[in-house]
């Protein structure tokens, strides 16, 4: 691989607004639709999740959300599934807890390729395997119906004490919405993650702006 694809210097950029995506909630609009219009709207990168399917399933998602950010400058994540990011050429691989270690997926895709790795407490965040991460996913915040095994939610002060041992970039995720956005501000985070806000949304490119527009305007 020829350099980074993500330079290091544009991480916290391309970490200010993340789409995780869920084909149930984006439904006959199709998640690459939603997509397009998420990035239209301020999406700074895009996670394609894909929790009920084959690794077929997978990677023909991630093909299809890799064609509709072509040529956006958009960086692509797969959640999960190593394999199915490489062999796709995504920008990088979102980890979580019970997934392959951090170090030895850093050491097998080399430095070219994104690594996030999510964490639900100081302890994980704090874990030696985290070095190995780009960035952390840090939640659930708030209680969440997208993903039903999440842990205990965190709360915005306890999100604040995990992002001060992150000590690397940080993200928040977990009932994400505009309204909440003002308690996220000066907890330490890079930016926010969001789910069903945008992929349920009637018009996922105004509720992304309305989270871009919210995150940029207020998180100093
Ligand atoms: N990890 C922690 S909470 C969560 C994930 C993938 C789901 C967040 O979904 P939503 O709809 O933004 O609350
Ligand atoms: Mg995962």
């Amino acid at each position: 691989m020829k350099g980074r694809r993500v330079p290091r210097s544009r991480l916290r950029a391309v970490l200010r607004l993340c789409l995780v995506t869920d084909a149930a909630l984006c439904g006959d609009r199709g998640v690459p639709a939603v997509v397009r219009a998420a990035v239209a709207g301020g999406v700074t990168s895009v996670q394609v999740r894909v929790k009920d399917g084959s690794d077929r399933d997978r990677l023909a998602q991630v093909r299809a959300v890799q064609h509709a950010l072509h040529g956006t400058g958009v960086p692509l994540l797969v959640d999960d599934a190593v394999d199915v990011a490489v062999l796709a050429g995504a920008d990088g691989v979102h980890l979580g807890q019970s997934d392959l270690p951090v170090e030895e997926v850093r050491r097998w895709l080399g430095p070219d390729l994104i690594i996030g790795l999510s964490v639900s407490s100081v302890e994980q965040a704090s874990a030696s395997e985290c070095a190995a991460a780009d960035y952390l996913g840090i939640g659930p915040v708030w209680a969440t119906a997208t993903k039903p095994d999440a842990a205990v939610p965190l709360g915005p002060e306890g999100l604040a004490r995990v992002a001060a041992s992150a000590g690397r970039p940080a993200v928040a995720i977990g009932g994400i919405t505009a309204a909440r956005l003002p308690a996220l501000r000066g907890r330490g985070l890079d930016g926010v993650c969001t789910v069903s806000e945008v992929c349920a949304a009637p018009d996922p490119a105004v509720v992304a702006a309305r989270l871009r527009a919210g995150w940029d305007g207020g998180r100093r």
